[in-house]
């Protein structure tokens, strides 16, 4: 059913560690070239720490594990690339699209390919207003289901943080803090609010994951992991931005699906490129420690056996 590239498919055989990487962020999160650029950098940083990478993306309909160079640009350029979560699977796979999947279609491929570890950038959340709109990602959904651990820069401010974190409670989703106890909140490394628990080295998140397997508690983790300083966008700038995105959102009544990709590209344009910049970096560093999480797991893994 899926099309796992053969050197994921032989590193998840001998055990070896692999880290599942998205394709929304290529087609809908980064404009060209500067998406493409970022895929093959995020593949090249987890290969150097011994990791194989496997992004995930449908091609004519069938779900790829591991996508090709070539692959990964076509991804990056084409326009007719629909964003697809868990809803929309059932028409895309059996109506053969091209679509770029988002955390939580990425999650459920990775969980059937056998991939425990998965990096991102920042996952879908509680939108604010959602008394409104109703508008929650399906991704917390999947997060509530899916064995994946999932290495995120935090929530992003574009949410509504409070309500994303009480969601994930109630979903039963721990959430834990990379050496803070605070929740990152994207461009900024603390939202002020507190995460369920602190773990500072990769080696016990790989302990939390394999106790969590060996008492078959379904769903994932999600590491929150700041940005790094040097990359932090002010607080009063980004806020002013996502201010504004927000306002010309509602006046244009761009809602459901266009949201979150709409959001992003306006706030590139607002802070003159500085949050397209901001988010490369804090992707890199998801990789780095994502990597370092998959690689502990992996020789737990082989202890155990
Ligand atoms: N947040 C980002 N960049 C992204 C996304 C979220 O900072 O590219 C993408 C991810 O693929 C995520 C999706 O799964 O948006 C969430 O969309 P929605 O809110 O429509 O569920
Ligand atoms: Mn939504």
């Amino acid at each position: 059913m899926l099309r796992i590239s053969e050197e994921v498919q032989k590193a998840i055989e001998e055990n070896k560690p692999v880290v599942a990487l998205e394709s929304t962020i290529i087609a809908h999160g980064m404009p060209y070239p500067k998406n493409v650029e970022t895929a093959l950098l995020v593949e090249k940083v987890i290969r150097k720490h011994g990791v194989i990478p496997a992004t995930i993306g449908i091609i004519d309909g069938e779900p790829i594990v591991g996508m090709s160079e070539e692959q990964i640009e076509k991804f990056g350029q084409r326009k007719d690339i629909l964003k697809v979560s868990r809803r929309d699977l059932p028409y895309v796979l059996s109506a053969k699209k091209w679509d770029a999947t988002t955390v939580a279609t990425t999650m459920i491929f990775a969980a059937q390919a056998g991939i425990d570890v998965f990096v991102t950038g920042g996952i879908g959340g509680v939108h604010r207003h959602v008394e409104e709109t109703f508008d929650i990602s399906a991704d917390l959904e999947e997060l509530a289901k899916t064995s994946v651990t999932v290495i995120c820069a935090g929530i992003k401010a574009i949410l509504d943080l409070p309500k994303t974190l009480e969601y994930l409670e109630t979903k039963g989703v721990t959430v834990i803090g990379y050496r803070s106890n605070h929740l990152a909140s994207f461009y900024n490394s603390d939202s002020g609010l507190n995460v369920d628990y602190q773990m500072d080295e990769p080696l016990e998140i790989a302990k939390a994951m394999m106790v969590k397997k060996e008492y078959n508690l379904e769903g994932g983790m999600l590491i929150s992991n700041p940005i790094p300083d040097d990359s932090i966008i002010s607080k009063e700038d980004i806020d002013k931005a996502i201010e504004l995105a927000l306002d010309e959102e509602k006046k244009l009544g761009i809602h459901g699906k266009e949201s979150t990709p709409f959001l992003l590209k306006k706030i590139v344009e607002l802070t003159g490129g500085k949050s397209l910049d901001a988010n490369i970096r804090l992707v890199l560093n998801n990789a780095v420690l994502g990597s370092e999480i998959a690689v502990q797991y992996a020789l737990l893994k082989h202890k155990n056996m």
